[in-house]
């Protein structure tokens, strides 16, 4: 085998070397690590390129805020809270996105990162154990439509979704940045107590190009010493 095909068979073998991998990559567990309040989104992979950011509030009423009641009776507390705009109680059609009670934070993908969404999912109820109907509903920047939108259910029941994520758009992800994005509203006060936020996904992590030169140095050397 000369050089050059050496170096070929050497590059074709670091397809070998770049992993596939089902992933945590965010999450908001709204707890720090001695379990008081945090609603900072967690990076659940520091090794993985992808970056996490604060939460943002484009709309005129948004933010997330703590309420005592909100962690009575629940084991996933300190849970969290999605201000939210008085509104109708019935939830929006998919094709009717909102555009105020908008909580987000997105996920920095770098250039040598190929990521492959596979699903969100969250606990919601209302923020009330009362009467008053409130609604949450859910999409990302790559989506046209919201992808959710239901009505909650009163404290201190759960409602646990998982929404998968599948085909074009949320495939092959690299050197962009991605929104995940809560709506909420409803009656009396429109606020959504939510919990327990995960997003996975498979990466395709690409070699450095140090280990390509690595790579390239060895084949030479192995060469030079068959001569
Ligand atoms: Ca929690
Ligand atoms: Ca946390
Ligand atoms: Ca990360």
């Amino acid at each position: 085998m000369n050089t050059k095909k050496l170096i070929i068979a050497g590059i074709s073998s670091l397809s070998v070397l770049a992993s596939t991998n089902a992933a945590l990559i965010a999450g908001v567990d709204f707890s720090d690590a001695g379990g008081a309040n945090d609603a900072t989104p967690d990076d659940l992979n520091a090794g993985d390129g992808i970056t996490v950011s604060t939460w943002s509030f484009p709309g005129s009423t948004g933010g997330v805020s703590f309420d005592t009641n909100a962690n009575t009776g629940r084991v996933s507390a300190p849970v969290g809270k999605l201000n939210g705009p008085v509104t109708s109680g019935v939830a929006p059609v998919l094709t009717a996105v909102p555009t105020d009670g908008i909580h987000q934070f997105s996920i920095a993908i770098p250039a040598n990162v190929t990521l492959d969404l596979t699903s969100v999912s969250f606990d919601h109820s209302m923020a009330t154990g009362g009467a008053n109907s409130r609604w949450i509903a859910f999409n990302t920047s790559l989506d046209t439509d919201l992808l959710y939108s239901q009505v909650s259910v009163a404290r201190p029941a759960f409602t646990s979704t998982s929404l998968p994520l599948s085909g074009a758009p949320y495939t092959g992800l690299s050197g962009t940045t991605v929104d995940f994005i809560w709506y909420a509203g409803g009656e009396g006060s429109g606020d959504i107590d939510i919990d327990t936020i995960v997003i996975e996904g498979t990466i395709v992590a690409i070699p450095e190009p140090s280990a390509l030169s690595l790579l390239a140095l060895s084949a030479f050397a192995l060469i030079r010493r068959k001569r």
